[in-house]
């Protein structure tokens, strides 16, 4: 495959255990000596809701947005940059990958609004739920992640932004991922998570969907897009839209899918087409 860039946004529940990491390392870590340009952006949900649970703070997610308030922002970001972003840059540094940890706080790089979102209540009208300190991704400046990819290194980013004076907010690392691949146009949008893609009828592995059009997603919210792979499947479809050439679902617990994909070109999880 000609080298290309590629957008990894890995998730919170693939990075399972220190032997899974090493291995995904090794394997970003082949693709780069390939002359693949590698950004990876991170969430860390287990990791958040740990950390929260330990300071006796409560969340309830809301249609996939964790509702937080400013005590738990703290903590998030704590855990977000402090710990996972620390933890993936001194693993992938020592795997040769030149990691350079960064958030969207840095330079002024990813620009966010408070999200606001619409759900219909009982008697059929629309509600704004205020989801506190949730952003929504409104401006991405790509060039400090360009001039790290020019000059070999990869950068690897925690999903936080601040608004338009400075204010720090929380951002879903599936919407963050997509936003930055479409920032940098990237040729590959590429989520790590730990199913093996889109099921027809999960987890029948038979029903595994291997390619599937853009415009047949917005009818399979719903049915065949349910939970979790509801804002995988946004991301997916809101990189797309927005100049990524391709996006891809893939089963993060399994490295080698990585490079199965792209060293020896065998068709693995899910491909969403333009
Ligand atoms: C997420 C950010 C982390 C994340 C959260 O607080 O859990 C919102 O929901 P995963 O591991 O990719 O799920 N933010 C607003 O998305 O992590």
């Amino acid at each position: 495959m000609q080298p290309a860039t590629l957008l990894i946004k890995y998730g919170g529940n693939a990075m399972i255990n220190q032997e899974l990491k090493l291995q995904i390392a090794s394997a970003l870590n082949t693709l780069k000596l390939a002359g693949h340009k590698i950004v990876l952006v991170h969430g860390g949900g287990p990791f958040i809701n740990k950390a929260l649970e330990k300071a006796q703070i409560t969340s309830e997610f809301i249609e996939g947005q964790r509702q937080t308030n400013a005590e738990a922002l703290f903590e998030i970001q704590k855990t977000l940059i402090g710990e996972v972003n620390a933890d993936l840059v001194q693993l992938f540094s020592n795997n040769n990958l030149s990691a350079v940890g960064l958030s969207g706080l840095d330079a002024g790089m990813v620009q966010v609004e408070k999200k606001i979102l619409s759900r219909k209540n009982a008697s059929g009208e629309l509600d704004n739920i205020d989801l506190g300190r949730v952003g929504q991704v409104k401006k991405v400046d790509s060039s400090l992640i360009q001039s790290l990819l020019s000059n070999h290194y990869t950068p690897v980013i925690a999903c936080i932004g601040a608004d338009e004076s400075g204010i720090a907010y929380n951002v879903n690392a599936d919407d963050f991922a997509g936003e930055i691949a479409s920032a940098l146009h990237a040729d590959y949008y590429i989520s790590l998570t730990d199913v093996d893609g889109l099921y027809e009828n999960y987890p029948d592995p038979a029903s595994l969907i291997s390619t599937i059009p853009l415009e047949d997603l917005p009818k399979l919210y719903g049915s065949i897009i349910q939970g979790g792979m509801i804002p995988k499947i946004q991301s997916c479809e809101l990189a797309l839209k927005k100049g990524v050439k391709n996006a891809l679902i893939i089963n993060g617990t399994k490295p080698e899918q990585l490079l199965d994909f792209f060293e020896k070109n065998i068709r693995l999880g899910t491909t969403i087409t333009q």
